[in-house]
């Protein structure tokens, strides 16, 4: 049994205050659009491994800056589209995302940031890009510096802010924006029953009648690869249960978005209130939080578990970090595995725990029990 040192810090949820707060949209809207350059380039990006709410965000403010503006703006998102949904959203609604690698080098005239903030750890942006404005929905980084900032953390999704634009700049929207939109406000709020305020709700109904039911079919039900079982075979054998705390480690995940897969999966169990899914990617531990319970904040918790190593933040029900295997780190990168679910298991209150119990019972996935 090990025993910690230190008595597990509270960590309450910035947003356990309630902050209804109403927005002027029409007056941000018209702040958002005169912040961004009249001519030239414009680049829409978000966090690393985009999920449905930066892609349907991007894509909105693209609609919007093209038919206010006149002006023709890219998107450029870092890291990969894992989630066969990600995907399915990106090839049926044609979006064209490029990698920022190739775009670092180009000529900017204005950088929009989506549901996401410059130097925060889920993003690579390249230092000298002129962000020109901030809108999102993750809690405000207090170094966050630009011409324009809309951040809205008690929003369940940015999507929601993109929805309040376009309604307050008259600006249809056509079935595929409609349906991208619809599918990610309900993934972000976990079908309208995560983290979400009035405003998502609103933005949700106002969207409906223009969905393409058939398209969001085709996109939540998309074909998934063969490995994917294999991966879920792995997160549940390796799967420890700490009382409500439930730990498991992936090893080798095929796109870093695998391990918040796992994690909302996983939190399903009827005795977990808190997962935590690690993962290695490249040369990166990757790791997922998710959390049904109240009184931490996923993204404090987050940020506590990956301090010193890498970085960690998110919401207060879900959040996730990244370590950077450089050298000479890599060789104790199972080490640094030990500590991060040890600081984990810490904060949500497992201060002695036993080794953990295995969530099958021994032998039942190979039939032998
Ligand atoms: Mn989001």
């Amino acid at each position: 049994m090990r025993q910690l040192r230190k008595k597990p810090k509270i960590l309450h949820s910035p947003r356990s205050a309630a902050r209804a707060r109403a927005w002027d949209v029409k007056g941000m809207s018209d702040k958002f659009l005169q912040a961004i350059p009249q001519s030239g380039n414009i680049l829409l990006t978000s966090h690393d491994n985009p999920d449905p709410d930066a892609l349907s965000s991007c894509l909105a403010l693209v609609s919007l800056i093209r038919q206010k503006s006149g002006l023709n703006p890219h998107i450029a998102i870092g890291g990969i589209l894992g989630r066969a949904e990600n995907r399915a959203l990106t090839l049926e609604l044609e979006i064209d995302v490029y990698p920022m690698d190739i775009l670092e080098h180009q000529h900017w005239d204005g950088v929009i940031m989506v549901d996401a903030q410059p130097g925060a750890g889920n993003t690579n942006l390249p230092r000298h890009l002129p962000i020109c404005a901030v809108i999102d929905h993750h809690p405000r980084r207090l170094e966050l510096r630009a011409p324009f900032i809309d951040v809205r953390p008690e929003y369940g999704a940015s999507s929601t802010i993109a929805v309040e634009y376009l309604m307050a700049q008259g600006i249809k929207w056509d079935a595929k924006l409609a349906t991208a939109l619809f599918y990610a406000i309900r993934s972000e709020t976990q079908d309208l029953g995560g983290s979400l305020c009035e405003a998502d709700r609103r933005a949700h109904f106002a969207l409906f009648d223009a969905v393409d039911w058939d398209l969001l079919h085709r996109i939540t039900k998309a074909k998934i690869p063969g490995d994917y079982f294999s991966l879920f075979q792995r997160g549940i054998s390796n799967a420890r249960l700490y009382g409500n705390a439930l730990v498991t480690d992936l090893a080798e995940i095929p796109t870093p978005d695998a391990v918040a897969e796992m994690a909302d999966f996983l939190l399903r169990h009827e005795h977990v209130t808190s997962t935590l899914v690690l993962g290695h990617y490249e040369d990166q531990i990757v790791f997922s939080l998710r959390f049904t319970r109240t009184d931490l904040d996923a993204g404090v918790v987050a940020s506590s578990m990956a301090r010193k190593f890498g970085t960690g933040g998110g919401h207060d029900h879900a959040a996730g970090g990244r370590i950077l295997l450089t050298q000479p780190r890599a060789a104790r990168a199972d080490l640094i595995k030990e500590t991060i679910i040890g600081r984990f298991l810490e904060l949500v209150g497992m201060n002695e725990y036993q080794p953990g119990q295995t969530l099958l019972p021994s032998g039942s996935l190979t039939g032998s029990q």
